[in-house]
C-alpha cells in the first residue's frame, strides 16, 4: 500500500496507521488535525488500505472529490453533521476489522467498500431536524417521500446524485453494470436501517436470525448482519469513552431542544427528548442505554464474539450517568420555560 500518495495530512495519517480500527480514536482530534477534512481523509485511508481503487477502477483525485462533495453537503448542525459521520464510518471499520466481521461474514472488498461509504453517507444533507418534525410540519422532504423514512430516503437518493451530475466525481463511473446494481442496492439498505423506526422489528428479526439452525453470516444473512453494522455504528455513542460520549450526548440534546424550539413556536406537538425545560440528560441516557444501544450491542454480540471486552463500556457508563441524574434535576429546577 502507499499511503503518501494520497496527501492525507502527516498528523491525521500517523493516527489513522495507529488508531483506524480503535474504538477510542478521538474524532473530534482527527477533524481538527485534518483542518475540518476528517471524513474524506478517512474515506481515502480506507481505500487504499483495502485496495478498493481497485476495486471501483478509478484513481485517489475521484475519490478525494467525491467525498469533498458528500462533506460539503453536511450542515454544521450541533450533531447531524460532518464529524458524526466521520465517526460512523470510522466505528464501522472498528466493528468490521477489529471485531472480525470481515473474516466472520467472509466480506469481499465490494462489501467493505459498501459498509464504509454507507456509514460516510449515512446523514447527508440533515437538516438538524427528526422525520416526526418534518412530517409533522408538511415539510417538502416529507412530501416527497411520503413520510416514509423520509431522511434515511434523502441521505443516499442525494449521495447518487451526487456522483451521476459530476463525471469528476463520479466513484460509480467504472462499475460494470451488475456490480454497480448490487453496491447501489447494498448501500441503500444500510442506510435505510439507520431509521431508527425500524429499529425494535427489525432487531427481533436479526436476533432469531441468529439463533436459527441455518444461520449463514457469510451467506444469506449477511447483508442483514452489514445493516445492522451501520446502524449499531449511528448508535455506539454509549460504548465509547466516557468523555467522548458526553460530547455526543451534548451536541444531540443541543440539536433536539432547538428543533424543540421550533415546535413550541410553530404549535407542534413537542417531540420526545426535545422540551430543553422538561428532559434530564443523564435520565434520557440511562433510557437510550437500556431501551436501545445494549439490546442493539447484544445482538452484535451474538455473531462477533470479539466484541467481548468493549460491551462492558455500557454498564459502566450508564452507572456515570446514574450518579449525574441528581444534578441535572438541579440544573432543570433552576431554569424557567419563557
Ligand atoms: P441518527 O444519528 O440517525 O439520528 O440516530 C441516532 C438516534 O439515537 C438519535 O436521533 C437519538 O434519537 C438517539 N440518541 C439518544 Br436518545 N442519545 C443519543 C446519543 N447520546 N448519541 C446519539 N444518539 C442518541
Ligand atoms: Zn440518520
Ligand atoms: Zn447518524
Amino acid at each position: 500500500a502507499n499511503f503518501q500518495k494520497l496527501n492525507i495530512p502527516k498528523r491525521l495519517l500517523d493516527i489513522l496507521f495507529k488508531q483506524h480500527d480503535d474504538l477510542y480514536i478521538d474524532p473530534f482530534e482527527c477533524d481538527k488535525l485534518s483542518g475540518g477534512e476528517g471524513l474524506v481523509n478517512l474515506m481515502l485511508f480506507f481505500f487504499e488500505n483495502y485496495n478498493l481503487f481497485d476495486v471501483f477502477l478509478i484513481k485517489p483525485k475521484v475519490v478525494r472529490g467525491y467525498f469533498e462533495e458528500v462533506m460539503k453537503g453536511y450542515h454544521d448542525n450541533p450533531y447531524h453533521n460532518k464529524v458524526h459521520a466521520q465517526d460512523v464510518a470510522q466505528t464501522c471499520n472498528f466493528l468490521i476489522s477489529k471485531c472480525k466481521f470481515i473474516e466472520i461474514g467472509q466480506l469481499d472488498e465490494q462489501d467493505i467498500a459498501c459498509v464504509l461509504i454507507a456509514g460516510a453517507i449515512h446523514d447527508y444533507g440533515h437538516p438538524g431536524l427528526t422525520n416526526a418534525f418534518l412530517i409533522n410540519s408538511r415539510n417538502e422532504l416529507a412530501l416527497t417521500y411520503n413520510d416514509q423514512s423520509v431522511l434515511e430516503m434523502f441521505h443516499p437518493s442525494q449521495c447518487f446524485k451526487i456522483a451521476w451530475g459530476n463525471q469528476k466525481v463520479n466513484i460509480f463511473e467504472n462499475l460494470q453494470f451488475q456490480k454497480y446494481r448490487r453496491i447501489r442496492e447494498s448501500i441503500i439498505l444500510m442506510v435505510l436501517s439507520t431509521d431508527m423506526a425500524h429499529h425494535a422489528s427489525e432487531l427481533a428479526i436479526t436476533n432469531s436470525r441468529i439463533a436459527a439452525p441455518d444461520f449463514e453470516p457469510n451467506g444469506k444473512d449477511k447483508q442483514r448482519l452489514m445493516d445492522l453494522i451501520v446502524h449499531s455504528s449511528d448508535v455506539s455513542n454509549p460504548t465509547k469513552s466516557f468523555e467522548i460520549y458526553k460530547q455526543w450526548t451534548e451536541k444531540v440534546l443541543t440539536e433536539f431542544w432547538l428543533q424543540g424550539d421550533k415546535e413550541r413556536e410553530l404549535g407542534l406537538p413537542i417531540s420526545y427528548l426535545c422540551n430543553r425545560y422538561t428532559t434530564n440528560t443523564a435520565e434520557a441516557q440511562v433510557g437510550f442505554i437500556d431501551y436501545v444501544v445494549k439490546p442493539t450491542f447484544a445482538c452484535i454480540l451474538g455473531f462477533l464474539p470479539a466484541y467481548e471486552p468493549f460491551f462492558q463500556n455500557l454498564d459502566k457508563n450508564k452507572a456515570k450517568w446514574q450518579e449525574l441524574i441528581e444534578y441535572y434535576k438541579q440544573q432543570l429546577a433552576s431554569i424557567q420555560p419563557k
